[in-house]
């Protein structure tokens, strides 16, 4: 079958007029420039496939060079070829798929071919460390082997200076890379070169090629922060060095210059440390761990010894890796919350006798270290041999979610108190960072802490990762103390990634690429003068629910492509659409090297709108980035590629459940995206907020309490409006006077996620929207009878507007996730029947 798009789309259009039959209209495909394919689905993810080729499963592609094997395929390339050059004249930068995006990016007619055998020109030493690299990278994934010579008379050279090192007009880590059709040049200062060389990888083609040739360009380049990072946590999981290792090439890959190593929490401790052979003969190990998400009940458990550490070789090993590719590894040491497994092997570093274990489960628990001398001397071995491993300036103590329970029944903790003057615990808690900063400071180190270090009062030299909002990152730099922002609201890429029902289990939350991509590191509410001490950002992968490193892949990429755009390219620069434009060339780089990266840009993407006026139900929009792909879908059990094909908006008028996939001619290039809708009084009709949601959580507003959709569990945020410091209060107008006799409002409860039932509902009503009466109003006690969708019955009502007003819990109480803290309120639908 001829595969160029346009006939296919074409065909399909007209054989889609052949349905006229079905209950619901239809909409147009959007396609965006190169999209891979899709494969089968295993294990709930898709395997992607170069166009036209299947490449080995093996990372290391040691073929010569990809033939094409049919004179269609040739054809084929041709045609794309033609169709890259004509689109790259017109918007060079745009196709050039770089990523992050370079500051100046010209591009130029002509190309260099890069072939077997070719110089690269290094001078001698040290330096040469990044040539080598690169030559291995090429050698290794495409194939092409070069030679590094120190010198070359002629054309046809790659040549690598290190000339702009004492150059003090240029920015920190700057380069210029130069792309002609006879010589590639690339000179720099401080890391400059091995960045330019990253860009030179990303520019030789990595999809359908018979010959390697790279584009003509000038480049010049620098980045915008200082600190980009990437955290992997070992603790929850434990990954070998190899597969540490990988992860330090995909941040090499996108520029990112800190690896944040989280070595130790409460479900084990990953690096030796000699002086206390319990660490890791103990503390390394749990005798089980919990299968499926925590929320689950009953919860249940595998009974598997797990674990694994660093030797200190191994840890030396995985800092030199690092070095050579010019990333900063900065180890996590947590304390003195997330402390268990420290315990189980010392337990004399607690505020009770024990036994402890080292946790099975996910969370927070209230055991933790005591303040006790012998725990600051155990904290000054530990940090001793910590701080001469790790080279870099930075070492992160934690400091986040430590209850306090413990520390307010201990003698010792009292006492502490009083003879120190503390207010409370977290007075004690800041005393306890102190005392850390000066033990690493004997070391010659500075620490770096979770927010919660705020509390209580700064350490005077500490740096602070901001992970809990903004805010924390506000404060600390109008303390002048430097900052890495790190908010779960765009760089927890534990949560989910795409609205799909084959999303692997995930711990919650939902952060699309867009959400990573649209963070500005630099909040408006900071003065200039108060915004350079925003050293930049990192993303944080904890891994509480994964358990492998294909996973890891899965869940890091492309999400760090996107955080590696908000910490190096200028805010100007930056813009969603022509990001994943280059984005979508640029990841055939991964099918190359075999990533597992989400193929959630190309999945369906649903839009649920309210209805046309006057028409009841919602409207449904479904789009698609995969190229030459169309929307197929049923209301029916039976959804196959004979389904009928969408061409436009969906008028949902009646309950259904929907299923929908992009297809290319037979194949499936998407999980089935499927949905139920339910019709009730409310839904599609006009919502007011008294207050919006917060913004964190604002997810389509008022008109997502009456879409039709319930959330899912484990929750991924998209469906859920989150309110913490107000009420929702939300007027449904129904369009005329209705009878009515049930509300029904579906709230979430996670509590291990901060998120709380209501206090009340009250449901009332008007005719004029102005005065309502109260109908009926419900209590905790009888709220906390439903799981999630809670009833109020209001007996027989009539009333053109529905006012509904669902009350926060306040403030968390002692001895809950997040005690002393506002309680979030998550609603995600109100039905009036
Ligand atoms: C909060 S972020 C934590 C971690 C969890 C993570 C899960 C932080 C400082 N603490 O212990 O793994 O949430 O998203």
């Amino acid at each position: 079958m001829d595969y160029n798009p346009d006939t296919f789309l074409a065909d399909e259009k007209s054989a889609r007029n052949t349905r006229t039959d079905c209950p619901l209209t239809i909409s147009k495909v959007r396609g965006l420039p190169e999209s891979p394919e899709y494969g089968d689905v295993a294990d709930g993810i898709f395997q992607t496939r170069l166009p036209w080729l299947t490449m080995p499963a093996t990372p290391k592609n040691k073929k010569k060079k990809l033939y094409l094997h049919t004179p269609m395929h040739k054809l084929l390339l041709s045609v794309l070829i033609l169709l890259g050059v004509s689109v790259n004249a017109q918007q060079a930068d745009t196709l050039l798929p770089l990523v992050p995006q370079p500051v100046n990016v010209k591009r130029m007619a002509g190309t260099f071919p890069l072939r077997d055998n070719m110089p690269v020109v290094a001078p001698p030493g040290v330096k040469s460390s990044d040539a080598v690299l690169f030559i291995a990278f090429v050698e290794s994934f495409y194939g092409i082997h070069l030679k590094l010579v120190n010198k070359h008379n002629g054309a046809g050279a790659i040549r690598i200076s290190y000339d702009l090192e004492e150059d003090k007009t240029k920015p920190a880590d700057y380069y210029e890379l130069k792309v002609s059709a006879t010589e590639i040049k690339i000179t720099g200062k401080g890391s400059g070169v091995f960045y330019g060389l990253q860009t030179l990888i990303q520019l030789i083609p990595a999809g359908i090629v018979n010959e390697y040739n790279i584009p003509c360009v000038s480049i010049s380049d620098y980045p915008r922060f200082a600190w980009r990072g990437m955290h992997l946590d070992v603790s929850r999981h434990f990954f070998k060095k190899e597969e540490v290792k990988k992860y330090i090439d995909f941040l090499a890959m996108y520029k990112l210059n800190v690896f944040h190593w989280h070595l130790t929490d409460d479900q084990g401790w990953r690096i030796e440390i000699k002086s206390r052979p319990k660490l890791t003969e103990k503390a390394a190990w749990r005798s089980g761990t919990l299968i499926g998400h925590y929320t689950a009940s009953p919860q249940k458990y595998d009974t598997t010894r797990y674990g694994g550490f660093y030797t200190q070789d191994e840890v030396r090993e995985i800092i030199a890796y690092a070095q050579q590719r010019h990333i900063t590894v900065v180890p996590e040491i947590e304390l003195p919350g997330h402390s268990l497994a420290t315990l189980s092997a010392y337990p004399e570093l607690g505020c009770t006798p024990g036994p402890f274990e080292a946790a099975k489960t996910w969370g927070v628990f209230n055991d933790v270290l005591c303040p006790k001398e012998e725990t600051f001397k155990f904290l000054e071995d530990v940090f001793k041999e910590v701080c001469a491993l790790f080279p870099g300036q930075y070492i992160h103590i934690g400091g986040d979610e430590c209850p306090k329970d413990r520390w307010k029944e201990s003698a010792l903790c009292q006492e502490i108190k009083k003879r120190e003057n503390l207010k409370d615990e977290h007075e004690l808690q800041s005393w306890f960072i102190r005392r850390v900063e000066k033990i690493v400071a004997a070391n010659n180190k500075q620490i770096i802490g979770w927010d919660e270090i705020l509390e209580g009062g700064l350490a005077p030299g500490a740096a602070v990762m901001s992970w809990r909002g903004d805010e924390g990152g506000i404060a600390a730099a109008r303390e002048k103390h430097n900052v890495v922002m790190s908010p779960t609201s765009n760089f927890y890429f534990d949560y989910y990634q795409s609205e799909s029902h084959e999303e692997p289990l995930a711990i919650g939350g939902y952060l699309p690429l867009e959400k990573v991509y649209g963070y500005n590191p630099l909040p408006a509410a900071l003065k200039p003068e108060e915004q350079q001490y925003i050293m930049g950002v990192q993303a944080n992968l904890w891994t509480e629910y994964i358990g492998d490193f294909r996973k890891v892949e899965y869940m890091a990429l492309p999400r760090m492509a996107a955080l590696a755009e908000v910490a190096w390219s200028q805010q100007q620069a930056r813009n969603y659409e022509r990001f994943v434009a280059r984005l979508t060339t640029h990841l055939l780089i991964h099918d190359r090297m075999g990533t597992n990266y989400s193929k959630a840009i190309f999945y369906i993407e649903p839009q649920i709108l309210p209805p046309q006026p006057g028409k009841p139900g919602v409207r449904l929009l479904l789009n698609t980035r995969s190229k030459g792909a169309i929307i197929r879908y049923s209301v029916t059990d039976v959804f196959n590629e004979n389904s009928p094909p969408l061409e436009d908006t969906l008028n949902i008028m009646r309950p259904v459940s929907l299923s929908a996939a992009a297809y290319e001619g037979q194949m499936r290039r998407s999980p089935i995206y499927r949905q139920s809708f339910q019709m009730t009084y409310s839904t599609g009709k006009p919502v007011t907020l008294a207050t919006p949601p917060d913004a964190k959580y604002n997810n389509g507003g008022g008109f997502t309490l009456v879409n039709g959709v319930v959330g899912r569990l484990p929750w991924n945020g998209a469906e859920w409006l989150g309110y913490k410091d107000n009420n929702l209060e939300a007027v449904i107008d129904l369009g005329k006077t209705s009878s009515f006799n049930r509300v029904r409002v579906d709230v979430l409860k996670d509590e291990g996620s901060w998120i709380y039932q209501p206090k009340s509902i009250e449901v009332l009503t008007s005719n004029d929207g102005i005065t309502f009466t109260s109908v009926k109003k419900i209590g905790s006690e009888e709220i906390q009878k439903y799981v999630r969708m809670v009833m109020v019955n209001t007996g027989m009502n009539f009333g053109r507007y529905v006012k509904v007003i669902v009350e926060t819990a306040g403030t968390i109480p002692a001895g809950k996730p997040g005690e002393g803290n506002p309680a979030w309120l998550f609603v995600d639908e109100i039905f009036i029947e």
